[in-house]
């Protein structure tokens, strides 16, 4: 028996609930249940416990817990295990580890800080409790020369689950979602393969949830609608659309999602300045093509496809 299958009994029944009831149910001892209630009291449930009536859910903790996020969630592949963990160094590097232990896709490593979050080409991602981190193991069966057309996948979305929770928000390409031109959300995928084929992809997403933007580029949900918001729930809708969008993919490939990017795309149409493999250009960014580049039309008429690099939106002319 498990804390979560006592916690499952106590948010059922949603009253007292006596500790044989739940041993009966159970098939364990009232001493087992009673370690299972005092584990999760530490944990930071609140459970009313009295002598005669027994045992009864009072709160939850602002936590994103397996059994807080599992409960009630809409997904059949991502989430259908979840790893909590109260701090690491970064979550993509947890979930690279056990990808390459061979765990199941779907799998979502979530922690409530990171030591050392990571951004691109080794830059740092501050890392503030209150925020989101977490990575979700992905096996798609794509070339390696695909894998950014997940980045923009999980930017599209991430954005849909930002929206939900009532912020405007836009897709700067390739991998980052702004609120009132601040970001809100970064994405880093990584992934193992061989020459032909991905192996595994970890995607990295942190969002400024309820902590205060750390930057003054930054911006968080709670800055932005001027109150917290439920994190599980808002954790929930991300999976939720984050497996809708995958499934689609699975099912007819980029272009459909190519097309949500291209309405939520802030950086379409717009002059741009783009830095890649030490050579920065300007032009007008035309499109997205289905491997995830940027198409830039330079002012000579020419243009430029660039699959990876920095993005700095100019002002429209
Ligand atoms: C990213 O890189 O935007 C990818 C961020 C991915 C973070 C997640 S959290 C869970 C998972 N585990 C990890 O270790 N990482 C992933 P990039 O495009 O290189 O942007 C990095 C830049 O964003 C930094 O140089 C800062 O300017 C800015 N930045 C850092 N922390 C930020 C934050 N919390 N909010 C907004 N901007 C931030």
């Amino acid at each position: 028996m498990t804390r979560e299958e006592v916690l499952q009994v106590l948010r059922e029944k949603g009253d007292y609930v006596s500790g044989e009831q739940i041993a009966g149910l159970l098939g364990v001892s009232r001493a087992a249940v009673w370690k299972q209630v005092q584990t999760l009291m530490r944990e930071g449930y609140q459970i009313e416990s009295h002598p005669h009536r027994g045992y009864r859910l009072i709160a939850v903790p602002d936590r994103l817990y397996a059994s807080e996020v599992r409960y009630g969630l809409q997904t059949k592949l991502i989430g259908r295990r979840v790893v909590h963990l109260n701090t690491t160094g970064s979550t993509n590097t947890v979930a690279r580890q056990m990808a390459e232990e061979g765990v199941e896709e779907g799998t979502v490593v979530i922690a409530e800080t990171q030591t050392r979050g990571k951004g691109r080409l080794g830059r740092k991602w501050i890392t503030k409790p209150g925020g989101v981190w977490m990575s979700v193991i992905l096996k798609p069966d794509i070339g390696p020369a695909h894998a950014a057309g997940i980045t923009l996948l999980a930017a599209v979305s991430v954005t849909k689950a930002l929206r939900e929770a009532g912020a405007e928000a836009v897709i700067k390409w390739p991998n980052d979602v702004l609120v009132s031109d601040k970001k809100i959300c970064g994405i880093l995928t990584e992934m193992s393969a061989e020459t032909d084929a991905v192996s595994f992809i970890v995607l990295g997403i942190g969002v400024n949830v309820n902590n205060d933007p750390p930057l003054e580029t930054a911006t968080s949900l709670k800055a932005e609608l001027g109150h917290e918001v439920n994190r599980v729930k808002f954790v929930q809708s991300l999976l939720e659309s984050l497996e809708e969008d995958y499934l689609t993919f699975k099912e007819r490939g980029f272009e459909p999602i190519l097309w949500s990017w291209r309405r939520y795309s802030d950086t379409l149409g717009r002059p741009v300045e783009v830095t890649y493999q030490d050579e920065t250009i300007q032009g007008i960014a035309q499109d997205v093509s289905a491997s995830g580049a940027l198409i830039v039309q330079l002012k000579d008429g020419g243009t430029r496809k660039i699959v990876s690099g920095d993005c700095i939106h100019l002002k429209r002319l």
